[in-house]
């Protein structure tokens, strides 16, 4: 019997307040809008940005579905909806893509001006949520809210992919992957026989690996205070790893050392100040780039000596890898399902969606780099 049109009565985790766990809780999910989409969510991965809507990070209202980095399948679609339609695998987009802002049609701006991370207001464009729980409105994460058997997007916020891809490998597509692999090939612009560096190997930094390696950077140096995320680095392409708690001296002379006077790419996918002053002084100051992945707290600012930059260096940053997201997600699960780049390394740890607290604490505690959910 078909759901279209109807309120769907599923599972989702909901996040009621700041520091808490995630409660599975039987939700009702309304039916998409004109230009909204309702989705059946097959995988979600677990990423880092998640978590900070947990400890307050990333500024959320509560209660909340978060949840950005997943696969799933157009169970209905709202009215005007022209791109997708029931039945169609998709991805949806933590920043959508509408095609008609300055930023959209900019042919390398990817920060759509429709975005739900500069001002989060947890609702669908009209301004209203499609969730409730126990007879309250519970708020949308980023548009795509994906910690939930069901969920409803902005026509803008989904991309239609290959029919065949594995939606349990890419959904990394969705997030960690594109973040990191774009922070390298489309960002930054590694180059053939370079050296680079990347500070933070999570499922974004590796990410960022992969897209330096792709490139043809001759030297990769992973960095990370948890020595047992080097295998995996090593694995996907890093030439060396080193930890900052076995140096005396700060970590950016270190690799000034290592590199003769400084790396030529730099990568910070931490989230920290501290780690992005040492990724922007590891690099050239003159002819270095230095680009911020990491996402730290809003409310915090940083301050820096103008002459690191009056010398030479570039330092910059990027959401979901600089990528315009509806262009190029279906693009990179085209290059996946082509053997261009793996995801296999990502993921370390598969649970069912109702151990979504499990797969936190593995996070937490340093023991995955990605877990992925499935319903
Ligand atoms: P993760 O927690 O899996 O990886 C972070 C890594 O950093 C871990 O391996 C830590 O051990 C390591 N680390 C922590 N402190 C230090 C330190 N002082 N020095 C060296 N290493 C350290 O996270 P992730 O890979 O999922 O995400 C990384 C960041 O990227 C995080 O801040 C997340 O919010 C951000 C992100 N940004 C975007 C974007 O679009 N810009 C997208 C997705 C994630
Ligand atoms: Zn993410
Ligand atoms: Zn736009």
């Amino acid at each position: 019997m078909s759901t279209a049109g109807k309120v769907i009565k599923c599972k989702a985790a909901v996040l009621w307040e700041l520091q808490k766990p995630f409660s599975i809780e039987d939700v009702e999910v309304a039916p998409p809008k004109a230009h909204e989409v309702r989705i059946k969510m097959v995988t979600t991965g677990i990423c880092r940005s998640d978590d900070h809507v947990v400890n307050g990070t990333i500024f959320s209202h509560f209660p909340v579905i978060a949840g950005h980095e997943a696969g799933g399948i157009v169970e209905s679609v709202g009215e005007g909806v022209t791109t997708v339609k029931p039945g169609d695998k998709v991805i949806p987009l933590f920043i959508p893509q509408c095609g008609k802002c300055s930023t959209c049609k900019h042919p390398e701006g990817n920060y759509c001006l429709k975005n739900a991370m500069g001002m989060p207001r947890g609702t669908m464009q009209d301004g209203t949520s499609r969730f409730t729980c126990k007879g309250k409105p519970v708020y949308h994460f980023l548009g795509t809210s994906t910690f939930s058997q069901y969920t409803v997007v902005n026509e803008i916020s989904v991309a239609k992919i290959d029919a065949a891809a594995p939606l349990e490998k890419v959904c990394l597509i969705g997030c960690g992957f594109t973040t990191g692999y774009g922070s390298a090939v489309k960002v930054a612009k590694v180059t053939q026989g370079s050296t680079c560096a990347v500070f933070g190997l999570g499922g974004v930094g590796l990410s960022a690996i992969i897209g330096c390696k792709a490139a043809g950077a001759a030297r990769i140096i992973g960095v990370d205070i948890n020595k047992d995320k080097f295998a995996k680095a090593k694995e996907v392409g890093a030439t060396e790893c080193i930890n900052p708690r076995d140096y005396e001296k700060p970590i950016q002379e270190v690799l000034q050392e290592m590199s003769g006077g400084g790396v030529d790419f730099s990568f910070e996918v931490i989230g920290q100040h501290e780690t992005m002053m040492a990724a922007l002084l590891c690099c050239q100051e003159s002819y270095g780039v230095s680009v911020i992945v990491g996402v730290s707290s809003s409310s915090q600012e940083l301050s820096m000596n103008p002459m690191l930059l009056l010398s030479g260096r570039t330092w910059k940053g990027a959401i979901f890898g600089g990528f315009k997201s509806r262009d190029s997600v279906p693009k990179l699960v085209a290059d996946f399902m082509a053997k261009k780049f793996p995801l296999d390394p990502l993921i370390t740890h598969v649970l069912p969606f109702e151990k979504i607290n499990e797969g936190f604490d593995l996070l937490r505690s340093g023991k995955s780099i990605r877990t992925i959910l499935t319903f």
